[in-house]
């Protein structure tokens, strides 16, 4: 892989620029220290005080919050990397965000916004003024004001940082077909321990400098976590040097405590790391790159925990340690002591050089920050929606399956979309991308691959396919990377879909209702513009993962966004083709939900012609009257209603065997495609009306429902309708292995034959042959069984079964 010479590193950037960035002048030191001791003190501000903000009389028990909440000991870190890169931008002009991995040092960039005067743009009340600053340190981690954690409310976040371990997904999927930005993402060294952060060093090896930014990661090793020490920072410097640098980094490293040496130093690797990934880009982007991947440059920085705060608190040490992670005086309102060391610890900052007699930045402070938009707490790139554009999106019914008719045709759905996708990615070179772990073929998205290779970086063979560095068709074996690259995409204002298997989605379904609490968090926030929608397309279902086993068999994923709130959670089931495509259609058009979009990737029935599956879609959920023996006169004597593609087919299958072997009875079949409408207009915004929840479902009588998830799942959404107990639910119940497509059913007591035995237990009425019915589907049932064992595949009247051969 190509290092960087340190003449390359002067390439496209200019000379005396970066000779005056290496080196600070004294009185950009001066400046670079008056905004750090300005954020630091405003970051114990808001920890500890709620009056007297700028010291003008003496530090007394009032003053002191009555409760005291917060994280001092990463903050001091995070705020000196703010000012530097804040001085680098103003120097450069270069765009840039700042991630905080430790997201729990938000007072600090909160402080940041506040110094920038972006806070008190969006928040007029939090004035730079006394008063304001008043303000400012009363709200924070206060009822009725802002979290504690670099939240939704701070400018300039896209990433909240309060579950660890995302900070570099975030940052590596900002930059992704963004040239001109720098994503600055701080790794805390806990947060490195866990496995999303420790996969996601690899997103280096998926970025194009030609077309994409960069992140500069910096490894924040302050040695401690809330309590024991950090692996990282415990190792041997040269390990972790061998470690980083074996992803792909060039590692840079600054270590210290000592003023002004630090600021110098600091300076010194920043202004380096900033021309390494320049240098990078200028000849990735004059045609003077050979193609390998880039050694991106990192920069390790190592500085104490809670550094500038207490020494020792009551004989014991806390700077340095693990003692300063949240509050480092705990008993500040009772103990003078404490008092005392909160107020020289606060005056040794030097508030009146800081801020001016009305309690403004004095000029030293705010000469540092840089200008307009420029300014990282105010930047569109951390507003994404500001920046978003309409996708150009072609018609869905041109990709339609042909359906003259209900369930003749077979079709493997996905390939479909993946034919829509295509045309996505044609028609928005920059704009649009697909996120999945290595199955994009396997899910029957390779349409894709006529229109954008995989992404990668490192080297490719003759033997790989549809991968260069060219790609935009994102694959990395990771669901973590997945979802969170798609995170930093749509929250900086682009477009995308993540497809993945239904049971791995599990695997970043933490991601999932993170997002969808930073969604709902900014749905309440007017001045942060709404972004294009989390689009999760669950393929590979558990019912159609009969080949792979138990493992594979999981739709808990539905069930975990079903616990969303309605303003941002939405569960689609498109139970065929032209339903997926309309479906997939709305959700690319939406904006700031988390949309789930669940259908299985094997050739399956196909049930509406695109016209009949928009106006399907549009209703979210209508009566199949041709599958049903429902007249239209009076109530059915039983609904059917299904919900996901399988249990569709053995719901139309059953309503098909009432018909022939129990004519008599009523048989309504309802099938639903849109999971929410069957909650309460009050409890989501898709809930049906009450008469229409009537129309399908009627008051009263019995409902056999098959759905694709968890039984429970669906008692749940029906709570509250007219006499629910009469939902009997039939879905996944854990009964899974390697087997055939409809043992699954079978198993999971929601094959066809059950749902006929259960439309005959719960019918109002039953005509004549019923009984024998229920003994002809046991049979049935017994038949399947010795069938299965015998010739390891199903029944072929199973197997086969469409309406073709009959009356539709
Ligand atoms: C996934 C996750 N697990 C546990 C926590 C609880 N937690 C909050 S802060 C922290 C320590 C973080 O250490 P580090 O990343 O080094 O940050 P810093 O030392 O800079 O505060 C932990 C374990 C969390 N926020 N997220």
């Amino acid at each position: 892989m190509t290092a960087v010479s340190d003449e390359q590193v002067r390439e496209g950037v200019d000379e005396d620029t970066l000779r005056r960035l290496a080196a600070p002048a004294p009185e950009e030191v001066e400046q670079l220290d008056a905004w750090w001791r300005a954020a630091n003190y405003l970051t114990i501000g808001q920890i500890y005080l709620q009056g007297n903000p700028l010291l003008r009389e003496p530090l007394a028990p009032k003053h002191i919050k009555p409760r005291l909440l917060g994280h001092w000991g990463t903050s001091p870190g995070l705020s000196l990397i703010y000012a530097h890169v804040s001085r680098l931008i103003r120097h450069t002009g270069q765009q840039a965000i700042y991630l905080a991995g430790p997201g729990h040092g938000g007072p600090a960039l909160v402080a940041a916004g506040y110094l920038e005067g972006t806070y008190s743009e969006i928040y007029p009340h939090v004035s730079q003024d006394e008063a304001g600053m008043s303000r400012l340190f009363r709200q924070f981690s206060s009822p009725g004001g802002i979290p504690s954690h670099v939240s939704v409310t701070t400018p300039g976040s896209i990433h909240e940082g309060g579950e660890l371990g995302y900070v570099l997904v975030h940052a590596f999927g900002a930059v992704m077909d963004n040239p001109d930005l720098l994503a600055v993402a701080v790794v805390g060294d806990g947060e490195a321990e866990t496995g999303p952060l420790e996969g996601s060093w690899k997103g280096v090896s998926f970025l194009n400098p030609e077309r994409d930014g960069a992140v500069l990661p910096i490894l924040h090793l302050n040695g401690a976590k809330i309590v024991g020490p950090t692996v990282l920072a415990r190792k041997d410097p040269a390990e972790v040097r061998r470690l980083l640098g074996g992803h792909g980094y060039d590692v840079l490293e600054v270590e210290g405590s000592d003023l002004p040496g630090m600021h110098l130093r600091f300076a010194a690797v920043l202004a380096d790391a900033w021309a390494r990934i320049r240098a990078i880009q200028h000849r990735a982007r004059t045609g003077a790159w050979d193609g390998t991947r880039p050694r991106w440059p990192l920069i390790v920085l190592r500085s104490p925990k809670g550094w500038t705060g207490p020494e020792q608190v009551d004989g014991v040490q806390v700077a340095g340690t693990w003692r300063a992670h949240q509050v480092p005086l705990s008993g500040v309102r009772d103990n003078p002591e404490h008092l005392a060391i909160l107020e020289s610890w606060l005056r040794s900052y030097r508030p009146e050089e800081l801020f001016d007699a009305d309690g403004a930045p004095t000029e030293p402070v705010r000469s540092l920050a840089p200008r307009g938009d420029l300014r990282m707490s105010a930047s569109p790139h951390a507003d994404g929606g500001r920046l978003t554009r309409d996708l150009a999106l072609p018609d869905f019914r041109d990709y339609a399956v042909d359906v003259p008719r209900p369930a003749r045709t077979r079709a493997e759905s996905t390939r479909r979309l993946g034919e829509l996708l295509r045309d996505v990615y044609r028609d928005n070179p920059d704009t649009f991308r697909l996120f999945c772990p290595d199955e994009t073929n396997s899910n029957r998205l390779g349409a894709v691959f006529e229109e954008s290779d995989r992404a990668f970086a490192e080297r490719v063979t003759g033997d790989d396919v549809a991968i260069s560095r060219n790609g935009r068709v994102m694959e990395v074996l990771s669901e973590h990377n997945c979802h969170g690259w798609l995170e930093g995409y749509t929250l900086t204002g682009r477009h995308g879909m993540f497809a993945t298997y239904e049971a791995f989605a599990m695997v970043s379904a933490s991601q999932t209702v993170q997002h969808g609490k930073w969604l709902q968090e900014a749905g309440r926030l007017p001045w942060r513009a709404k972004v294009p929608s989390l689009n999760v397309l669950l393929t590979s279902t558990a019912w159609r993962n009969d080949h792979n086993g138990f493992s594979h068999q999981g739709p808990g994923l539905i069930q975990v966004v079903l616990t969303q709130r309605g303003d941002v959670a939405r569960v689609y089931l498109p139970p065929d083709a032209n339903c997926l495509l309309s479906v997939a259609d709305h959700c690319l058009r939406s904006r700031s939900y988390i949309n789930l979009i669940v259908i299985d990737k094997q050739p399956q029935l196909q049930w509406l012609s695109i016209d009949q599956a928009i106006e399907h879609c549009a209703r979210g959920a209508g009566i199949w009257d041709w599958a049903g023996t429902d007249d239209g006169t009076g109530d059915p004597d039983i609904v059917l209603a299904c919900a996901g593609d399988v249990v569709t087919m053995e719901t139309v299958a059953a309503a098909r065997i009432l018909r022939e072997r129990l004519p008599g009875l009523k048989v309504r079949v309802v099938n639903v495609v849109d999971l929410m409408t069957l909650m309460r207009p009050k409890d989501h915004p898709h809930g049906m009306s009450g008469t229409l929840f009537t129309e399908l479902f009627t008051d009263t009588v019995d409902v056999v429902f098959a759905f694709h998830g968890y039984p429970g799942a669906i008692h749940q959404l029906v709570h509250g309708r007219p006499d629910a107990d009469r939902f009997r639910v039939r879905g996944f119940i854990e009964e899974g292995t390697t087997t055939t497509p409809f043992d699954m059913t079978v198993r999971n007591r929601a094959s066809r034959y059950h749902l006929v035995m259960d439309a005959i237990n719960n019918a109002r009425r039953l005509p004549r042959g019923a009984s024998d019915l229920m003994a002809w589907c046991e049979r049935k049932l017994a038949e399947h069984q010795a069938y299965v064992v015998e010739h390891l595949e199903d029944m072929p009247e199973v197997r086969d079964w469409s309406l073709g051969d009959r009356r539709g």
